[in-house]
């Protein structure tokens, strides 16, 4: 099944969101990965493992800001399984710009600004598979929910 890397921002952490947001996942059906007291983590990450996380960005001009911001204090990083979790996660989160974001979205209930948009997902497959790697070299944990089969077919 897909996976896709999901982060709480700092400013999500710091405003009490972290449960919210992980409820939010669940009830669509999706499957946390990484569990919560073996190794989800919540870390602050530093600068030269953001400027890793963010390379595509790294010659925008908002990239400064952007390290500052995601090493100002603990994030929660989080793999999520299910089919289609990464577009589907990022229509769930909303557009980069809160005030573009659609109003029932994570982004668009929550933030206000782009530079403090509370959470980050996967943009492909592919940089899943990349930021998955970076986040949790060790893997994840396997398990299945004894629900799966009222949710998938
Ligand atoms: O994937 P997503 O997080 O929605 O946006 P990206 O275009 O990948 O940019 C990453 C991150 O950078 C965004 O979540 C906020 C920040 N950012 C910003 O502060 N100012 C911008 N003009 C664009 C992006
Ligand atoms: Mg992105």
């Amino acid at each position: 099944m897909e996976q896709t890397f999901i982060m709480i921002k700092p400013d999500g952490v710091q405003r009490g969101l972290v449960g919210e947001i992980t409820s939010t996942f669940e009830k669509k059906g999706f499957y946390l990965k990484v569990m919560v007291a073996i190794r989800m983590k919540l870390i602050s990450v530093d600068r030269p493992f953001v400027e890793k996380h963010y390379e595509e960005s790294s010659a925008k001009p908002f990239f400064e800001g952007l390290l500052k911001y995601i090493t100002s204090g603990p994030v929660v990083g989080m793999v999520w399984e299910g089919n289609n979790v990464v577009a589907t996660n990022r229509k769930i989160i909303g557009a980069s710009n809160p005030s573009a974001s659609d109003p029932c979205t994570l982004r668009g209930s929550f933030a206000v600004e782009i530079g403090r948009n509370v959470i980050h997902g996967s943009d492909s497959v592919e940089s899943a598979k990349k930021e998955i790697a970076l986040w949790f070299p060790d893997g994840t944990v396997n398990w299945q929910s004894s629900l799966r089969p009222w949710i998938y077919e």
